[in-house]
């Protein structure tokens, strides 16, 4: 990444970024704290733009969903500015009328891809250009970390408004930079979840995994097995109710996903993490009898009866349905931890289960034990890797290499890293550890690129902080896991890999701690953050 500071920097850029504590302390002079860090970004110093009563935003396209983004920015800033911010346009190019306003415009800027941006700050007003409705949306959310954080208040704030000159250039290093929620451990309700997608946009994830089923509980209904929501959706992990999505609940969350720029990408487990289906359909067992519903925290006990043709009727029903309720290309298989389905077993499930959710007209995503089996590369499977791994030595990893020798592209997730439900350090309220404590550094400190041997940069779609729920009983709960890590491994999927480093982003990252206090983000006041402003009590 590239930025330029002010004074003697401005208007040049330099290689790396260049936020010292004492720019950070005279804010005129100040390097803006983003997070993911821009590719580049250029400080015009005397050229700050303050928003006043008649800033309009102005949208230079007839385009819906620009509408929709240009809509976004006055809903958030409308309540804590008390100004009126009127959508005016479509008004072609950035000349007219775009002085006292906040300008968004589709541009052929082919550079920047298929969610980069432009954002120029300057005394007349504020230019967003970008060759998408994604891009747009994404630059949104850099200038609403260039905004004081109180803009995020949902009452009357006290301003100025202002903005500081910059000049950003910026767009992602990966396609895929997803989150995974755990809904199925414990429920989260559709609020809940969408409250979770307002949080996750701002750091320009754009993939939302839903993990729907599992041993404790099946979280979506599906009409042609209706017993699964009903009856395998009726608990959770420690006994309490859970629940599930109706479809019409389901298609609201992928709507709502989809006005954030983020994908549903929906998990139906599969072959071991079972329980609840099994528990629902007794003829799904192989024996024909239905366990009881599962309140624990056991994995890997569970198989679907791979020799049953009933199984795969049972498959086609449901990825079936699912598939027509998810625009989004991908559906995940699971995979995971299938340590009552002898290997053969397993291979033989994937080889049937492949076609059906091709069939379907869907990708597969799976987690890296897919590539045990005879996974097809084409079209597009996906591994996640889970491994535990160093992050920054590169390591042999079996899985890793089978699922790249079968032209199968990886997600990285690497669970002492990126697994956001791993507690902090011995004194966290909740999570796990399992795969060791995952400090705010530890989950900052890795390169996709540098977690395997033999696997390059191509062979990897993206980034994915997975949170399993075993521990967590409401968002409040997922917030305090996810805040402060989720924006660091959001930073591992969009900014460059040059140039970032732990000294440098923790100045960033506390930055963050305002906004998250003034949005009521249950965040976890790490001590290896000097938080801003009042936030740094715990
Ligand atoms: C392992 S990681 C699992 C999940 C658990 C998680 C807890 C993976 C693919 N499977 O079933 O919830 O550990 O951290």
């Amino acid at each position: 990444m590239r930025i330029a500071a002010a004074g003697v920097l401005a208007g040049s850029l330099v290689t790396g970024l260049a936020v010292t504590p004492s720019a950070q302390a005279d804010p005129a002079t100040a390097v803006p704290r983003i997070i993911p860090a821009p590719v580049s970004m250029t400080t015009v110093p005397g050229q700050s733009f303050t928003l006043t009563r008649h800033t309009k935003i102005v949208v230079g396209s007839r385009s819906a969903d620009v509408a929709r983004v240009a809509a976004s920015l006055a809903g958030l800033a409308r309540p804590s500015t008390g100004y009126p911010l009127p959508v005016v346009g479509p008004v072609v190019g950035h000349v007219v009328g775009d002085h006292d306003a906040i300008s968004l415009r589709l541009a052929a800027l082919p550079q920047l891809g298929t969610e980069g941006y432009e954002l120029n700050v300057s005394r007349g007003g504020v230019r967003l250009a970008a060759p998408t409705a994604a891009g747009l949306f994404h630059g949104v959310q850099t200038l609403r970390q260039l905004l004081p954080a109180k803009v995020e208040s949902r009452r009357t704030q006290q301003g100025p408004w202002t903005v500081p000159g910059v000049s950003i250039s910026d767009h992602p290093r990966f396609a895929w930079r997803g989150a995974m929620l755990d809904v199925s451990r414990h429920f989260f309700t559709v609020e809940e979840t969408k409250r979770y997608i307002d949080e996750i946009s701002m750091y320009k994830i754009n993939v939302l995994h839903l993990h729907l089923s599992d041993d404790q509980g099946w979280r979506i209904a599906i009409k042609s097995w209706p017993r699964l929501a009903t009856y395998g959706g009726s608990t959770e992990v420690g006994g309490g109710p859970g629940g599930y999505y109706t479809q019409k609940q389901y298609t609201d969350i992928v709507r709502y996903a989809a006005q954030h720029f983020i994908t549903i990408v929906p998990e139906i487990d599969s072959p071991s993490h079972t329980n609840a289906a099994l528990a629902s359909y007794a003829d799904l067992n192989c024996d024909g009898k239905a366990p009881p519903l599962y309140t624990g925290t056991n994995v890997g006990f569970s198989s679907v009866c791979v020799d049953k043709d009933l199984t795969y009727k049972f498959f086609d029903d449901v990825i079936g349905e699912l598939a027509r309720l998810t625009p989004g290309s991908y559906i995940h298989v699971g995979g995971d931890e299938a340590h009552s389905t002898p290997l053969a077993d397993y291979v033989t499930f994937l080889d049937r289960l492949q076609p059906i959710v091709h069939a379907h007209g869907k990708n597969i995503i799976g987690w890296n034990e897919i590539a045990q089996a005879d996974v097809q590369g084409s079209p597009a499977t996906l591994a996640q890797n889970w491994s535990i791994l160093d992050g920054n030595t590169p390591a042999a990893d079996p899985l890793a290499t089978a699922a790249v020798q079968k032209g199968v592209q990886l997600i990285t997730s690497p669970a002492n890293h990126a697994y956001l439900d791993m507690q902090y350090d011995a004194n966290s309220p909740y999570g796990l550890h399992w795969a060791g404590y995952v400090s705010v550094q530890k989950s900052y400190q890795w390169d996709p690129a540098t977690l395997f041997t033999g696997v390059t940069e191509q062979n990897i779609r993206g980034v994915e902080a997975p949170i399993w729920s075993e521990t967590l009983t409401n968002i409040h709960e997922v917030e305090y896991m996810a805040f402060p890590r989720l924006p660091g491994i959001a930073e591992i999927g969009w900014s460059p890999r040059t140039g970032r480093s732990w000294d440098e982003y923790r100045t960033r990252l506390a930055a963050q701690g305002p906004r998250w206090t003034v949005m009521g983000v249950n965040f976890y006041r790490s001590p290896e953050i000097s938080w801003d402003g009042q936030s740094a009590t715990r």
